[in-house]
Parts: structure tokens; C-alpha cells; sequence
């Protein structure tokens, strides 16, 4: 026997078995040696967080040995790797996940029953780490945990903000912004490796001189220095023995750098040096889609940039691979543009700092990087303005130029006498204040580019990068997103999931094709009923949360109409608002209307500067309690805010969804995930051909989609001869009266002030579409009412979404991402 508190639980473990044993015996021991060694608590005083804590290293532990054992293996086998570079990882709590994809979740519910608590209890102490917006850093976090079940080499490569996004709260029907102090009990996930970190330089200027085989360098001298220290979390696949790295940059100050170069008997200089230094991973900038121009938003990036790719290179060195095949063993992804200074930094660190010609240097950054888009929005696009890139990073500016003198003549021999493509294409931008086009320098150092959905692939096409697909074809694809089916059903919604493994087999996790087999199912009776019964517990849990934050109490039984993503006019909740102050409306003239009752749920976070965003909140919440204070119609619609919409919510909002609202305007949203995670659930989706919901629809099949609106086409042809949403409202009584009814302060105590802005914007300018798409929107959620009335009917309908999703689990996309663009395969990492 082994271990602290043997006497009170009288075990019989080994002792390896208290850091590896799978079995439940092995585990409470394990809690209980760790809430002794690690905690420091008596069992009988420890809290609910300090078991948690005990368990996650617990199950730490179970990762470590499959975590270095996989890093040897890649290490020995020199296999290529794929790094992705991404901004944001919004990676949700880790224990749930850790146990669903080490097979020991039953094992760990039993060894803390033991123990006397329920797992539920514990999961819920999780803070999770909240490094990301939304769509672009959840996907990251998607494929992550998708590279390590395929058994892919792979490294995800970011910034270890201390603070996260922050945390809503809604008061007086507005949101507040809370700091996100995730740290503050500290991160059992992470392990420091305060020895591996890199030096990260800033300003000064740069030096032309001759080197000792005649050859012009340039050397950068610098004024500030920082060092990135390195923080790894262990990511472990579904089922596998492979368990990847996820790697964040912290800034921490270079202290004799202060002491010896500049502040010398300086101590308070000193130490305030130190709060600059780690200023630079302080906080994630909170803004989802539109860019944020800030030069501590550049210095973020070229951070974790430079970090990681100094970290490539340090790791070719250490298996003594020569630096010239770093591109047949690194495969580097850039999320988006944020990482794009990297194309500068990979030239600078092999130009000036291991000597390359220019042209080699140039051959192994293309054939490294790969590049992915997620937006099309012009206010999304980062630019940077030129004063300020050349005071942060000299050197790279003139990087920049020079790629950009060589890649224009090329422009230049493909395109003669068109002088005009040249100013297109160039990767400074000319209108107004000069600026830097990182969306161009992505595309000009990367061999492969791709959009996230097919529509936002062929837009992209067509629009943005339209110049450079007329010059390199060849380099574009499309890789549809995905999401993982471990986290968004397996753990989120462990009914359906017991009854897709009875009825399946557990094989469906890893080959989500298999799901189509539950076609067949789907006219069942005693099918339908299981999963009736399944998609109404996950409501009745869903309508507990929503009670316990918002005090709001819905009735499990009604239509659960849900609409949770970033809080944006492109994404159109004032449309669906619209639609709930329509329906408002009809049950107060006539109320007799019958009706099938229905919960409007939504959630979602607004950029803290996001004036209509803030606003749409705001309306929703007024509405909200308007709705659900009123007899009149409070027995057939009720309308609740989720507060703080995130990850660890999200497991309960997703499953408990009838009807998913994926409503922007078509050709704007790149793909959505969203939409994809509620399909896997069992919701039907009410949208707009927009992202992925067209090949939602296509997969799911036309009947079983409700569809409406303009299409991307159509949204242009109506821009393009002129939009006046006014003639909408004077079209149509029903509009112009809700329109009334909400400017009017209905739904604000008679403020008629507050949403007047909201209105004003609609009937004046309305720049997505919401009135050209509103009569069309309530006719559909007409057809949607019928439907629900339909139980057997929608129930098969709810099946074959889930049973027509398999395409878009996140594994396929990897899947594609590795044999296309990456040219990554999979290595067994043995036990
Ligand atoms: C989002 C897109 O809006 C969403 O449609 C897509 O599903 C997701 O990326 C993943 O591809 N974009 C962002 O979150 C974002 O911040 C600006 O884009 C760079």
C-alpha cells in the first residue's frame, strides 16, 4: 500500500499506480496524495476548488508520461511538424475534456464518490482559460485536440495572456466588463519552463555593413528587450497515446539588460522596467472582427512570433538537422493575419542572423507557411500604419520593402503596363496614411492560402485576394471548418452520447461518418422517444443555468430558440429581436393567436467599444423584461440573456437547443462553427446561405433546413443599385409598427432615447440588410411554428442533423489541412 489517507479509505494501490492508474482505486489515492502533497489541505477542510485541483494534477500526471513519450517519439523519428500560430486559444476547461479523451471519466466519478463529492461539483471549480474572442480561437483550440487524436505531430504555438477575455456581467440590462483574473488560484495545466525562453527585441534602428566575405548585412540595434518564457499544457488525444504541446509566450523582464545597459544604481527604473516588460502578455485585446490598430497589439504578435519560431529553430539544432531543411520540418499555419509578421521575421532571423542569400531564405519561408483567412470584412483586415511599424520593428519594415520591391516586378512581368494592379497589390497601402497590408504579406509568403467554408473561399476569391488568385491559383484552396465532436457531444451532452454508443458503437467519436447510420433510426417511434427525451433533459439543465444566473424560469417544454455568438450588426440579432417584438405584437392584438411557446435565447459577448453591439444587448434585456413580466404573453414567449457566454456555458447551451439562429447577412460570416456545434446537437437551423450553412444544408438536406434571405449575390446587386431600407418600412405596417414600438421607449420606460440610435440606424442606413431580410425571416419562422407542432416530424428532423454532421467534425478538416497544405502524417506513439 501507498500513500497519504490509506487508513480512511483502507486502498491497496502500488505506488506507480498512484501517478498512472487508470482504475478508479488508483485515482482516489491519487486526489488524496496530491490534496496532501500539492494542496497542502487535510481532506476533511479541503474545498471543492482544492479537489478539483488535486484531480486535475491527478490526471496530469496520467498525460505526462503519454506527453514526453510523444515529444521523444518525434524527436527520434525526426518527423515533420505542423505549428500553428494563432493569437487566441480559447480552449475551455481542460479536466472534462482530459477525462472523456484518457477513457477514465467513470473511474474519476467513482474515486471522488469515494471521497465523498460529486464530479459535477468539481468540474464546475474550473476557471477556464479564456485566451480567445471566439469563432477564430475556438477553432484553434478545435484542431488542436483533433492533431492529437489523429496522432499528428503538431505544436500550437500563442500568447499566455494573464488576463483573458473578460467576463460579462449584465447589469441594468447592460454589459459591464469584469477582469478576467484566471490565474488567480493558479493553472494546474501548465507546467513553467523557465529555461526555455527567447529574447524578443524592439526599436532603435539598423546598420548597414560589410561582413567578412564582403558580403552588405544588416544588423538591427535594438533599444528595449524582453524575454518570453515558455508555458506548456498538455494536449491530449481522443483515445491515443499521443498528448501534443501547447506552448504560450509569456514577457518577463531581462533584468541585468536594465541593470548593466541602461539603469545602472537605478533601482526603481529597474523594477519599472519590469512592469513594462510584462505589459506586452498582460491582456487579450477584447475586439472580435474589427482590427485593433494598437502598437501593444503588434508588439503582442511579433512576440509569440519571434518566440516560436526561434523555437523552431532551436529545435532543428538540437537534432543537429541543418537549418536549411526547416521547411520539410516545420509546417507553419498562420491563424488570420496576426502572426503574419512572422514571413518578416523567419527572413530576418535567416538573412541577418545565420547568413542566408536572400533567394534561399526566401524558397524555405514560402514553402513553410501556410496562411488561412477567417473574415472578409474590410474593418477586420489589419493594416498597420507605417510611422509605427518603423518605430516598434525597424528591420522588418525594410524586410518588408524588399519583399515587396521583388514581388511587385514579378507583378510587374505577369502583368505589364497595369500599374494599377501594382498599387492593388502592393503590401503597402496608399490610400490615406501609408500602411502595412499584413493580409498581403501572409499571402505573398505563403505557398498555400485558404478560406474557411466553401462561399467564404470563393468570395475571397473573387474579392480581397482577387488579385493574387489571378497570380497564383495554384495556391488557394478551401478548408471548411470544423469542431470536435469529443468536446461538443461526448462530454457536453452525455445522453445523446450514451445513446449514439449503444446505438453506433463508440467508433462514431473518431469516424463521425458512421453517424449517418442513424438515418435509419430516425422513423423509429421508440427511437424518436429516447431522443425526445434526451433533447429535454438537456433543457431541463439548460433551464436550471438560465434560472440560477438570470432568475428568468423557463418552461423545458417549449420551442428552445437560441442565438449565442460575438454580438455583431453582421451576425443580426436585432434581427432576430425584430422577429420576438413581431410575434410581441400579434399576441397583444390578438390573443387568441395560437402559438406554440417559445424561449428566445441568447448570448454573447460585444467588443467593450462596440457602440451598436452594446446597444443590441441592451434592447435584448429591455425586451426581455417587457416579455417576461407581461400575462398577456408570458405563457407563450419568454426572452433570457445568457450572461458571460464562453466555453464551460456553451457545453449546456449547445445540447439543449430546437432551433439554432445562424441568421448574418450572406457574405459576411467566413464560415461560423457555431452553427456546426448546435447540428451535432440535434437543432435544425433557421439561416441565411451564408458561411457554412450552405453546405449544412447541403449535407442535412434542403427539407430539413429552414432557410431564408438574400444571398451573397443578391446582398451585392442590392447594394450596388442602391439600398434604401426606408422603402421596407414604408412597405410594410407590421415592420414600421415594431419599429415604432421599440423607438418609441415601449420596451425602455418611455426612454425614447436609448434605442433611438438602433432605429435611426435601421431605417436610415442599415449597412447589413436587416429590413431587406426581415419579411422574409418571419414568413420562415411561420414555417418553423408548424413544424414544431409536428413532434414526430421535428424529431426526425433533429436526428438527421446530428446523423448528417459528421462532415464537419473537426478531424476531416485536419484531416485535409495535413495532406494538402501540410504534408503531415500520422506517427503511433507507443505506450
Ligand atoms: C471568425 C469568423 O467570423 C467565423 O465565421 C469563423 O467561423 C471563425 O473565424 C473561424 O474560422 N473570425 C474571427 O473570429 C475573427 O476574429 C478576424 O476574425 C480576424
Amino acid at each position: 500500500t501507498s500513500g497519504i489517507g490509506a487508513d480512511k479509505v483502507a486502498l491497496s494501490v502500488t505506488a506507480s499506480d498512484v501517478r498512472l492508474g487508470m482504475q478508479a482505486s488508483a485515482l482516489t489515492q491519487a486526489v488524496l496524495d496530491h490534496l496532501h502533497y500539492s494542496v497542502g489541505r487535510l481532506p476533511s477542510v479541503a474545498s471543492p476548488h482544492d479537489y478539483y485541483r488535486a484531480l486535475a494534477l491527478a490526471i496530469r500526471d496520467r498525460m505526462e508520461y503519454r506527453w514526453i513519450n510523444t515529444t521523444q517519439t518525434y524527436f527520434d523519428l525526426n518527423r515533420k511538424v505542423a505549428c500553428y500560430l494563432s493569437a487566441e486559444f480559447l480552449m475551455g476547461p481542460h479536466l472534462g475534456n482530459n477525462l472523456v479523451n484518457l477513457h477514465i471519466e467513470q473511474e474519476a466519478r467513482n474515486a471522488l464518490a469515494t471521497l465523498g463529492h460529486d464530479l459535477d461539483d468539481i468540474l464546475a471549480c474550473e476557471k477556464e482559460p479564456g485566451l480567445g474572442n471566439g469563432g477564430l480561437g475556438r477553432l484553434a483550440a478545435c484542431y488542436l485536440d483533433s492533431l492529437a487524436t489523429l496522432q499528428c505531430p503538431a505544436v500550437g504555438y500563442g500568447i499566455r495572456y494573464e488576463f483573458g477575455i473578460f467576463e460579462q456581467e449584465i447589469r441594468d440590462g447592460w454589459q459591464t466588463e469584469i477582469t478576467d483574473k484566471w490565474l488567480r488560484r493558479g493553472n494546474p495545466w501548465e507546467i513553467a519552463k523557465p529555461d526555455t525562453f527567447y529574447y524578443v527585441n524592439w526599436g532603435g534602428h539598423t546598420e548597414h555593413y560589410q561582413d567578412e566575405v564582403g558580403c552588405q548585412r544588416v544588423r538591427w540595434i535594438p533599444d528595449r528587450m524582453v524575454k518570453g518564457v515558455a508555458y506548456d499544457t498538455p494536449i491530449q488525444g481522443y483515445g491515443v497515446n499521443t498528448c501534443n504541446t501547447l506552448r504560450l509566450w509569456s514577457a518577463e523582464a531581462v533584468e541585468s539588460f536594465d541593470f548593466q545597459a541602461f539603469n545602472v544604481g537605478d533601482y526603481y527604473q529597474a523594477v519599472n522596467e519590469k512592469l513594462v516588460s510584462e505589459t506586452v502578455t498582460k491582456v487579450l485585446y477584447p475586439n472580435d472582427e474589427p482590427a485593433s490598430g494598437k502598437r501593444l497589439r503588434l508588439a503582442q504578435q511579433y512576440f509569440f512570433v519571434t518566440c516560436s519560431l526561434q523555437d523552431m529553430l532551436h529545435l532543428l539544432e538540437l537534432a543537429h538537422a541543418p537549418v536549411e531543411t526547416f521547411a520539410e520540418r516545420f509546417a507553419v499555419q498562420l491563424n488570420d493575419t496576426h502572426p503574419s509578421i512572422g514571413v518578416a521575421e523567419l527572413m530576418r532571423l535567416l538573412v541577418d542572423e545565420r547568413r542566408f542569400d536572400w533567394d534561399a531564405a526566401w524558397a524555405i519561408t514560402v514553402a513553410s507557411f501556410g496562411y488561412t483567412n477567417h473574415t472578409l470584412l474590410p474593418e477586420a483586415l489589419e493594416t498597420w500604419p507605417l510611422p509605427m511599424f518603423a518605430e516598434l520593428l525597424p528591420r522588418h519594415l525594410e524586410i518588408i520593402y524588399e519583399i515587396n520591391r521583388r514581388f511587385l516586378d514579378e507583378v510587374r512581368t505577369r502583368f505589364p503596363d497595369d500599374e494599377a494592379r501594382v498599387a492593388r497589390m502592393s503590401l503597402i497601402g496608399e490610400e490615406g496614411d501609408k500602411r502595412v497590408r499584413m493580409a498581403h504579406l501572409a499571402t505573398v509568403g505563403s505557398h498555400a492560402i485558404n478560406g474557411v467554408a466553401a462561399l467564404h473561399t470563393e468570395l475571397l476569391q473573387a474579392s480581397i485576394l482577387k488579385d493574387f488568385h489571378e497570380l497564383w491559383p495554384e495556391r488557394f484552396s478551401n478548408k471548411t471548418n470544423g469542431v470536435t465532436p469529443r468536446r461538443f457531444l461526448a462530454l457536453s451532452n452525455p445522453g445523446l452520447r450514451e445513446l449514439l454508443d449503444h446505438t453506433l458503437g463508440q467508433q462514431w467519436l473518431t469516424e463521425p461518418g458512421l453517424l449517418r447510420k442513424l438515418d435509419a433510426h430516425a422513423d423509429k417511434d421508440a427511437f424518436q422517444h429516447d431522443w425526445y427525451a434526451i433533447k429535454l433533459g438537456n433543457k431541463q439543465r439548460l433551464s436550471s443555468y438560465i434560472h440560477a444566473q438570470t432568475g428568468i424560469e423557463i418552461d423545458p417544454g417549449w420551442l428552445f430558440d437560441i442565438q449565442v455568438k460575438r454580438i455583431h450588426e453582421y451576425k443580426r440579432q436585432h434581427l432576430n429581436i425584430l422577429h420576438i417584438v413581431t410575434m410581441y405584437r400579434r399576441l397583444k392584438e390578438n390573443p387568441a393567436l395560437v402559438l406554440p411557446p417559445r424561449a428566445f435565447i441568447f448570448g454573447g459577448k460585444a467588443a467593450p467599444g462596440y457602440f451598436m453591439a452594446k446597444r443590441i444587448i441592451k434592447l435584448i434585456n429591455a425586451v426581455a423584461e417587457t416579455i417576461n413580466a407581461d400575462p398577456d404573453v408570458n405563457t407563450r414567449m419568454k426572452v433570457a440573456f445568457i450572461p458571460n457566454f464562453n466555453v464551460q456555458n456553451a457545453h449546456l447551451i449547445y445540447p439543449a437547443a430546437d432551433l439554432s439562429e445562424q441568421i448574418s447577412t450572406a457574405g459576411k460570416e467566413a464560415s461560423g462553427t457555431g452553427n456546426m456545434k448546435f447540428m451535432l446537437n440535434g437543432a435544425l437551423t433557421i439561416g441565411t446561405l451564408d458561411g457554412a450553412n450552405v453546405e449544412i444544408r447541403e449535407e442535412v438536406g434542403a427539407d430539413n433546413f429552414f432557410l431564408f434571405g438574400l444571398s451573397a449575390a443578391e446582398v451585392e446587386s442590392v447594394k450596388r443599385t442602391g439600398y434604401r431600407p426606408h422603402d421596407y418600412v414604408a412597405g410594410n405596417d407590421e415592420l414600421r409598427a415594431v419599429l415604432e414600438l421599440i423607438g418609441a421607449g415601449h420596451f425602455s420606460q418611455g426612454d425614447a432615447e436609448v434605442f433611438r440610435p438602433l432605429v435611426d440606424n435601421l431605417t436610415h442606413d442599415d449597412p447589413f440588410l436587416v429590413l431587406a431580410d426581415y419579411a422574409a425571416y418571419i414568413a420562415c419562422q411561420e414555417q418553423v411554428n408548424s413544424a414544431w407542432q409536428d413532434v414526430p416530424n421535428w424529431t426526425r428532423m433533429s436526428i438527421l442533423n446530428t446523423a448528417r454532421s459528421g462532415k464537419f467534425s473537426s478531424d476531416r478538416a485536419i484531416t485535409e489541412y495535413c495532406e494538402d497544405i501540410w504534408n503531415i502524417r500520422p506517427v503511433t506513439v507507443k505506450a
